[in-house]
């Protein structure tokens, strides 16, 4: 029953959770997911029994093992457990965990840091699209502390391709670029995340609320989660009752010289910041003709397009190139990622 499995415990971005390799964890999936499970300490909220944060920011699984794929390097795969319930769900890619696999694959030995720049194609399992990845690693060595800013990380930089309907097929997965639900219009847009984007204040907020004031509105809540449940199978993600996706992106005029200001519910909790790809994909929404977010948003010109989101704790940058039809082609962005434990984890 408390079986010890070797783990890396890491920051991706502003999540974190258990890093394993493939080989480490039981084959068997629902063996795999009832270990997993009790090794975060679920179901339970406070997850005071497990390694888990609390938080699904916090409760977050990545494994990792070389790819058989011939353009991919490395297989990822992202776990979400769900705090409160044990769920541990497989409907979502994790951008943030995405910044740790390639120190990770480092740390485990799956690759070779070269000297100076290492790269990695990485195939997110979840949705079968790959990332590429790349750090600097002077003198072939991993060096954490050296990212941006005071961050005490490593600095990934990542760049998606192709992840336009990464889970609902399409990108706008009914067709239609506004959907009106409850009487609201919504973008249902899936550019890497399946997400539906509603300006907040048609909801009756501002959209700059911290955090813990949107958690504590119930009225909000339960709104939110009925538009959630009907966007859902008209996305093609069937009954999401159980489900962490869609996730539900609020926007707001951007305030702080960015493209668009965001507050988002993941789909129970709100985040603290924002979710990569869920930033992604309501970028893409932004430079729409005709979305949720375009009249909101501030989107600049050209091919490649800086946009800021700005979020409760800061800002998330995405760098979106256009295609000749203005479609978005990649995404690229930077994060950082951190060890902060190695060892084995008792499940
Ligand atoms: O959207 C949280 C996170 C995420 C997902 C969530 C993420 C992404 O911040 O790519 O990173 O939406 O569950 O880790």
């Amino acid at each position: 029953m408390f079986e010890a499995v070797r783990c890396m415990w890491m920051r991706g971005g502003t999540s974190k959770g258990g890093f394993f390799l493939a080989s480490d964890l039981p084959a068997d999936a629902a063996s795999r997911n009832a270990w997993l499970a009790r090794a975060m300490g679920s179901p339970d909220v406070a997850q005071a029994d497990g390694m888990g944060g609390g938080h699904p920011l916090a409760s977050k699984v990545a494994i990792v093992s070389r790819s058989a794929r011939p353009d991919a390097d490395l297989d990822y795969y992202f776990l979400q457990v769900v705090p409160e319930s044990g769920r541990v769900a497989d409907d979502q890619n994790c951008g943030n965990m995405l910044a740790g696999v390639l120190p990770f694959a480092i740390e485990r030995g799956l690759l070779d840091a070269a000297d100076g720049v290492t790269e990695a194609r990485v195939l997110q399992v979840n949705s079968g699209t790959v990332a590429a990845l790349r750090i600097a690693t002077p003198g072939g060595r991993l060096r954490y502390g050296e990212a941006m800013g005071s961050d005490s990380g490593i600095e990934v930089e990542i760049e998606f391709r192709d992840i336009a309907g990464s889970k609902c097929g399409q990108l706008l997965p009914t067709g239609k670029a506004v959907e009106a639900i409850d009487g609201i219009d919504c973008t249902l847009i899936d550019n890497g995340m399946p997400c539906v984007i509603v300006a907040a204040a048609a909801l009756g907020v501002t959209g700059y609320e911290h955090p813990a004031d949107l958690e504590a509105n119930d009225g909000l809540r339960k709104r939110i989660e009925n538009i959630r449940l009907e966007a859902g199978p008209l996305m093609g993600l069937g009954d999401v009752t159980e489900k962490p996706v869609p996730k539900m992106m609020l926007v707001a005029p951007a305030r702080d010289g960015g493209a668009l200001c965001v507050r988002s519910f993941i789909p129970h909790r709100a985040h603290r910041s924002v979710g990569v790809l869920a930033a992604v994909t309501v970028a893409t929404a932004a430079l729409l003709p005709e979305s949720a977010a375009t009249p909101l948003a501030r989107v600049g010109g050209g091919a490649r397009r800086r946009m800021a989101i700005e979020h409760p704790s800061g800002t998330m940058d995405c760098i979106l190139s256009l295609d000749a039809d203005g479609n978005v082609e990649s995404a690229g962005l930077a994060r950082s990622a951190r060890k902060l434990m190695d060892g084995m984890v008792f499940g």
